[in-house]
């Protein structure tokens, strides 16, 4: 396929703004030293609210190709919204994408399919990429297997994004999140199938062929190569295994 594979490292609540401009610098010469291409795979992180400014400039100054994320974002754009960070404001600091929907947000932060959805439209206003995660939990796999949860989360997700839109999805099953259990490669090649059909019925055909879809729950350089071999499968989303520089170039270096 034509897609370029996005290896994109989720940081969670890890790395203060000093921590996290270390961290890209080692990565960015860990790659250079490796003899990585630049532009073979798109790589972005995507820091704590608070590391931000500090990635930026460093991404800039240094003149570092890596897309730069926020794990989150208001459903406003601007008010009487204690704690919240508006797709504005991200956009003012040069953020390209924006993960919502994470299950660590749906579970510990009570969001809703109908908050993502609010979320996915308030990324798209601001020209953001929305990096939208869905999965479902061991007791959804039992009950309705593996896709039935996640396309109906993206279908809501996605019902009043217009065709075209600009979007990638992320199949987390939360089972193999943080848990060292990562999916097989046909448990995530055949939701991702599934999940590219929704973005066709939705988005339209031609979209759907340009979407990256991505794997995301434990995925290392030891199973990387296993997942990017599946057709529909075009990235990871990476949370632990982002954090160690060696283990992340080695991750952004997978041979098929
Ligand atoms: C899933 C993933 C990153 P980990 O949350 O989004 O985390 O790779 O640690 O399972």
């Amino acid at each position: 396929n034509a897609r370029t594979p996005l290896i994109a490292g989720n940081w969670k609540l890890n790395l203060d703004h000093l921590q996290a401009v270390a961290l890209v610098q080692k990565l960015h010469w860990a790659l250079k030293d490796a003899g990585h291409e630049e532009g073979s795979v798109d790589v972005a992180v995507f820091p704590p609210f608070t590391d931000l400014r500090s990635v930026q400039t460093l991404l800039d100054a240094d003149k570092i190709p890596f897309l730069l994320g926020a794990q989150d974002l208001s459903t406003h754009d601007d008010g009487a919204y204690t704690g919240e960070i508006s797709g504005a404001f991200l956009k003012r600091l040069n953020v390209a994408q924006v993960i919502i929907g994470h299950s660590e947000r749906r579970e510990y932060h009570a969001e809703t399919d109908e908050v993502v959805a609010a979320k996915v439209q308030a990324a798209l206003r601001h020209g953001l990429v929305p990096v939208i995660c869905v999965g479902e939990t061991s007791e959804d796999l039992e009950k309705h297997g593996a896709s039935a949860v996640p396309v109906g989360q993206l279908e809501k997700a996605l019902a009043d994004v217009p065709a075209g839109a600009d979007v990638v999805v992320a199949y987390e099953p939360v089972w193999a999140i943080g848990s060292g259990q990562a999916a097989t490669p046909q448990q995530a090649q055949e939701v991702a199938a599934k999940l590219r059909e929704v973005v066709a019925a939705t988005l339209g055909a031609d979209t759907a062929a340009k979407t990256r879809v991505l794997y995301g729950g434990s995925v290392k350089s030891s199973n990387i190569a296993s997942f990017m071999r599946e057709p529909d499968v075009d990235g990871a989303l990476v949370g632990g295994a982002s954090l160690k520089v060696d283990e992340f170039a080695a991750i952004i270096r997978f041979q098929k």
